[in-house]
């Protein structure tokens, strides 16, 4: 398998994590991808995915399994079913509060292309604060849920873990580790994992 990816990509980030978590990268060549607004890529449109965004998971028979939380399914099945559970309350619970964070990441991926790539004169702070309150009204919700930190690793952890990470990346002096207290412990007990350590993404 491929997963096309880029270092600085929470989302491609969550993949690699569950795939070291799963036991499964030694089967994934990564495969390093540029995709950005404005800028087309059209061997990846044609190839890989017409929505030209990153990750993707090319299977060995040619298929494509696109959105990094239907890739994360992907292996889990393969795995037998570790990070998100099978069925009942607790399934739905995982996968909602993922999509949350799903969101969350989007959110402040918005932010940094409207402040780091839209030309000067045409961006609009006040969508910028909205995007980035969204993001940030999320982390509280979390920071308030300390259950969510402390049961046993799950694709919820590694979202959350991933949009931490992002905000070191791109928004370092958003003040996240003094607001969130409890977010914070729960980043540095996932920085022990080494999937979580050697995926950090690299200075900006
Ligand atoms: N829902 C998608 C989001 C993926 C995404 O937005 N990836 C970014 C990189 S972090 C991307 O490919 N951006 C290129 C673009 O939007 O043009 C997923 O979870 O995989």
């Amino acid at each position: 398998m491929k997963l096309t990816f880029s270092p600085g990509s929470p989302f491609a980030r969550k993949v690699r994590i569950a795939a070291i978590e799963l036991g499964l990268i030694d089967k994934i060549e990564l495969v390093p991808a540029k995709v950005a607004p404005t800028e087309p890529n059209e061997q990846y449109a044609h190839d890989i995915s017409p929505l030209r965004k990153l990750p993707a998971l090319i299977l060995d028979d040619g298929n494509v399994i696109v959105d990094s939380y239907v890739i994360v399914e992907y292996l889990d099945e393969l795995a037998g079913g570790k990070l998100i559970p099978k069925s009942g309350a607790a399934r739905w619970r995982v996968k909602s509060e993922h999509s949350m964070i799903q969101g969350m990441t989007d959110a402040m991926l918005l932010c940094r292309y409207e402040v780091g790539v839209r030309p000067k004169e045409l961006q609009w702070p006040k969508w910028v604060d909205d995007q980035w309150d969204r993001a940030w009204q999320g982390l509280t919700r979390f920071e308030n849920q300390p259950e969510v930190l402390s049961r046993p690793l799950d694709i919820t952890q590694i979202a959350l873990t991933c949009v931490l990470g992002y905000a070191d990346f791109r928004f370092p002096d958003c003040g996240w580790r003094k607001a969130f207290p409890k977010l914070d412990a729960f980043h540095e007990k996932m920085l022990q994992r080494p999937s979580v350590k050697l995926s950090i993404p690299p200075a900006a």
